[in-house]
C-alpha cells in the first residue's frame, strides 16, 4: 500500500443503535473497495468485523473493529463499533481516534438509545457527525418518520443531503441534493447509475436543496452574506460551507443506504472522502497534559496515542495506535511516556478487520496497529525520544453502572481469576476489577449484565478458569446524630497482677467546620482522616492528671477499633467527635491493656445513647427515557426509594434527574432494559452517604444480630 500523508487520511467511527447495520455497512465499504471480493453477513459469521468467537456466537459486536478503504486517492480509516450500549466505552475509544461518526440510523426505527448515545458521546468529545440512515430496503422503512425522529432529537442542524425515491422493498433510488442527480442502483454490483433528477421529483428537490443551501450558509458570515444577497449559492461554496459546518458540528448531513444490499454506501465514502475533516483540518478531541495542543504535524517527532489494546487469538497483544505527531517506520525505537519503558515498532500493520497487511510507514492523522511491544497499556502514549515525557490527557471513559462480586469456583483458582481480571480490564476501560477491602469481596464494575456475560464468556472459552458471579455487600457506614456521655470502668483481679482503668467521655457527631466543644477545656487535639471516608476528633480534656499522657494513645486505639467495627453492624463509623474529660488510675493495675478496653467500652456506650444512625451509599442517578414509558421507570424508581431530583424533556425523551441509594439499584440496567423495552439508558455516579430510613435500620440491624449469632 503507498503511503498516505495527514490531508490524505480520513478517519470515521460506524456507530449508532444496536442491529442498526454497521458490521453490515462496514462489509459493504470492503468490498466496494476491493479488500474481499463476496460480502460476508452477520448471520453467517463470516464478516471482516464481527470475527471474534463470542461475535460469531452472538450475531452482534462486542469490540471495536479497524477497517479502511481507499476512495479517490484517500485513505478511510473505519471503526465498526458495537452498538448495543453495555458497550458504550468502545464509543468513546473509537471517538478518541476519529474525526467523523458515521451514526447509523435504522430507517425502521428512528432515534434509539444506541443513536442517543453515540450523539451524546459526539458532543462530549466534539465529533462531527454524519447520519446514515440505513435498512431503507426494509419493508418497513419509514424515511419521513426517520427523519422526524431525528430533527426532534437533534434539531435543524440535521440537514438532508439525500433522500430515496422509493424507499421500502423494492428501494433502488435516491436523489442527491449536493451533485442534483439521482442515483440508481441495480442488485449486487454497489455501483450507481447517475441520472438527471426526474421530472416529479424537481418540486421536492429544489425545496429540499434550498434548506441544504441555508443549512450550508449558516456556519459561515461570507457565505451567509451571499445567500442573503442572491438568495442561492454556488455549488462551490455550498460545499464549502457543507464541510466547514461539518467539521464544526453546526450541521449533521444526512445520507441514504441500504448496507446489505449495497446501494448508496459507494456514494457515501465519496462523501466522506469529500466533506470530512482530516485530522490536522480538525479541532483535536486529544490533548495533551502539559496543555499543548495535538498539531497531526508531520514534520515533528513522533507521538502516538493508544486508544485500543486487544488480545487476540492466535495472534497475542496487538496495540492500536492513533499517530499524532510526526511519521512512523519500522524498526523505530520509542519510548512509553506513560511508564518510561523503551519499545521498538517492529511491525506497522493496516488493519481490516482481523486481516492485516504491513507497511514501512505511516503519517500523522493515520491509524495503525502493531504487536509485541513489551508493556504498553491502552491509553498509554508514545513519543520518539526527543519527545519523551509527552503524555496525552487521560480520555474519560463512562462511570460504571454495574457492579457484581466475582470469585473462583475453585478457590485454588483464585490466583488465575485475580490475573485473568486484570489482563481482560486493561483491555476494556468501561470494565473495573478491584479488591473491595471491607467487604474483602473481588468487585467488578461494568455497564451491565450483558457487558458481564461477555467477561463470564471470556473467563470461561479463553481464560479458562471457572467462576462466579455473586451480589456485592453494600459499604455501609455508622455515625451518630447527638451528643452522648458514657463512662467506663474497667477492673480485673483475677490471680496475678489486676487491670485498671477507667475512662469519661462526652461525643458529638462531627461536621465541617463545627466549633469547638465548650463543655470542657480541650489541651490537645488529634484529627484523623479516616481511610474510608470521613473523620475522627480526638480531644484531650483530662485536667489535675486523671488519667496519665502515656495512657491516651492506648484510649484512641480502643476508640479505632469501634470505628472500624462500629457498634451497630460492624461497618466503619465516621464523623465523630469525642472529648476524653475524666477518669482514674491505679498506681500499680493501671496499664495500656486497661485504657485501651476501658476507652472502647466507653465509646461503645455513648455511641448507642447517641442517636446512631447507619448510612449508605447514594448515588446521583440520570435516567433517559422516552416520553411515554415515564410512568413505569418512575414507580419502579419510587420503588427503589430514589428521590427524584428534577425532570428535563430532550427531543421525544425524558430525563430524570434523581438520588438513589447503592443497596436498590443492584441489576438496574437490567430492569430499566425490560421497562423500556431496551431504549431506556442511565449512568450513575457516586455522590455521598446518607442515613437510611429507620426499617432499613431496623432491617439491617436484626440481619447483623442474625449473622453474629450464626458466628458464635
Ligand atoms: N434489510 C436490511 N437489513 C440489514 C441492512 N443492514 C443490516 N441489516 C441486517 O440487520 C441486522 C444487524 O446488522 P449488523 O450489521 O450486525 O448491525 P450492527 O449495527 O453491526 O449491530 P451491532 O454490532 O450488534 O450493534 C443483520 O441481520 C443484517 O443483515 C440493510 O441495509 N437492509
Ligand atoms: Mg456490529
Amino acid at each position: 500500500m503507498k503511503v498516505y500523508n495527514t490531508s490524505q487520511i480520513k478517519n470515521i467511527a460506524l456507530v449508532g443503535g444496536n442491529k442498526s447495520g454497521k458490521t453490515t455497512l462496514a462489509e459493504s465499504i470492503a468490498l466496494n473497495a476491493g479488500i474481499i471480493n463476496r460480502m460476508g453477513t452477520v448471520e453467517a459469521g463470516n464478516t471482516l468485523s464481527d470475527y471474534r468467537d463470542i461475535e460469531i456466537e452472538r450475531k452482534s459486536s462486542a469490540v471495536g473493529t479497524v477497517l479502511y478503504a481507499e476512495v479517490n486517492d484517500k485513505k478511510i480509516n473505519v471503526i465498526d463499533v458495537p452498538g448495543f450500549t453495555d458497550f458504550q466505552g468502545e464509543i468513546v475509544s473509537a471517538y478518541s481516534a476519529v474525526e467523523t461518526a458515521v451514526v447509523a440510523v435504522n430507517a425502521q426505527n428512528g432515534v434509539e438509545v444506541g443513536t442517543e448515545l453515540a450523539m451524546m458521546y459526539a458532543e462530549k468529545m466534539h465529533t462531527p457527525v454524519i447520519f446514515a440512515v440505513n435498512q431503507l430496503d426494509a419493508e418497513k422503512a419509514d424515511f419521513n418518520q426517520t427523519i422526524a425522529s431525528l430533527k426532534e432529537n437533534f434539531g435543524e442542524k440535521v440537514t438532508l443531503v439525500q433522500y430515496p425515491v422509493n424507499a421500502g422493498t423494492g428501494f433502488d433510488s435516491f436523489i442527491d441534493l449536493l451533485t442534483q442527480k439521482m442515483y440508481t442502483y441495480s442488485a449486487g454490483n454497489g455501483k450507481a447509475q447517475i441520472s438527471d433528477i426526474p421530472e416529479q421529483e424537481k418540486d421536492r428537490a429544489e425545496e429540499l436543496r434550498s434548506q441544504l443551501v441555508e443549512n450550508a450558509a449558516t456556519g459561515d458570515d461570507e457565505l451567509m452574506e451571499k445567500f442573503f444577497d442572491q438568495g442561492d449559492l454556488s455549488v462551490e461554496d455550498m460545499r464549502k460551507g457543507l464541510k466547514e459546518g461539518i467539521a464544526t458540528r453546526s450541521i449533521y448531513p444526512v445520507l441514504c443506504i441500504a448496507a446489505k444490499e449495497n446501494k448508496g454506501v459507494d456514494r457515501m465514502m465519496e462523501f466522506v472522502s469529500n466533506n470530512v475533516p482530516s485530522a490536522d483540518e480538525s479541532q483535536s478531541r486529544l490533548e495533551y497534559k502539559d496543555g499543548n495542543k495535538v498539531s497531526y504535524n508531520n514534520g515533528g517527532d513522533f507521538v502516538g496515542y493508544v486508544f485500543k489494546a486487544a488480545n487476540e487469538q492466535h495472534v497475542g497483544e496487538v496495540t492500536y495506535i492513533k499517530i499524532l505527531e510526526g511519521e512512523i517506520a519500522t524498526g523505530a525505537d520509542i519510548v512509553n511516556s506513560t511508564n518510561s519503558s523503551k519499545e521498538r515498532i517492529s511491525q506497522i500493520n493496516i488493519n481490516a478487520g482481523k486481516n492485516r497487511t504491513t507497511v514501512d510507514k505511516a503519517c500523522a492523522g493515520d491509524i495503525i496497529s502493531t504487536i509485541k511491544l513489551k508493556d504498553v497499556k491502552l491509553g498509554a502514549t508514545l513519543t520518539a525520544a526527543k519527545n519523551a515525557g509527552v503524555e496525552v490527557k487521560p480520555v474519560e471513559y463512562p462511570e460504571p453502572i454495574y457492579t457484581t462480586a466475582i470469585r473462583a469456583v475453585e478457590s485454588s483458582e483464585d490466583e488465575k481469576l485475580g490475573a485473568a481480571l486484570n489482563d481482560y480490564t486493561s483491555h476494556d476501560p468501561a470494565m473495573q476489577n478491584y479488591i473491595a477491602r471491607e467487604a474483602k469481596q473481588t468487585i467488578v464494575a461494568a455497564m451491565g449484565e450483558f457487558h458481564v456475560n461477555t467477561l463470564k464468556w471470556y473467563l470461561d472459552n479463553v481464560y479458562k478458569v471457572k467462576a462466579e458471579f455473586y451480589s456485592p455487600k453494600i459499604p455501609y457506614r455508622e455515625t451518630i446524630t447527638k451528643e452522648a456521655e458514657a463512662m467506663y470502668r474497667h477492673k480485673k483481679q483475677s490471680g496475678g497482677a489486676g487491670q485498671f482503668g477507667e475512662v469519661h467521655l462526652y461525643i458529638q457527631p462531627y461536621y465541617e467546620g463545627m466549633p469547638n466543644q465548650t463543655k470542657y477545656p480541650i489541651r490537645g487535639t488529634e484529627t484523623i482522616e479516616l481511610q474510608w471516608g470521613g473523620k475522627l476528633i480526638f480531644n484531650n480534656c483530662i485536667v489535675g492528671g486523671a488519667i496519665d499522657a502515656r495512657f491516651m494513645p492506648a484510649i484512641l486505639k480502643g476508640i479505632m477499633e469501634k470505628m472500624e467495627e462500629g457498634p451497630l453492624t460492624g461497618s466503619y463509623a465516621r464523623d465523630i467527635v469525642v472529648n476524653v474529660f475524666d477518669g482514674k488510675m491505679h498506681p500499680v493495675d493501671s496499664n495500656e491493656m486497661a485504657f485501651k478496653l476501658a476507652g472502647r467500652n466507653a465509646f461503645k456506650e455513648a455511641f448507642k445513647n447517641a442517636g446512631p444512625k447507619i448510612l449508605e451509599p447514594v448515588y446521583d442517578l440520570e435516567v433517559n427515557v422516552p416520553a411515554d414509558m415515564m410512568g413505569g421507570v418512575m414507580t419502579d424508581l419510587q420503588g427503589r426509594r430514589a428521590i427524584v431530583m428534577g425532570m428535563d424533556s430532550k427531543g421525544n425523551h425524558q430525563v430524570i434527574k434523581a438520588k438513589a441509594p447503592l443497596a436498590e439499584m443492584n441489576r438496574y440496567s437490567t430492569s430499566l432494559s425490560s421497562l423500556t423495552s431496551g431504549r431506556g439508558m442511565f449512568s450513575m455516579k457516586y455522590s455521598e452517604y446518607q442515613a437510611v430510613p429507620t426499617d432499613v435500620q431496623n432491617a439491617l440491624l436484626k440481619a447483623y444480630e442474625e449473622a453474629s449469632k450464626d458466628e458464635e
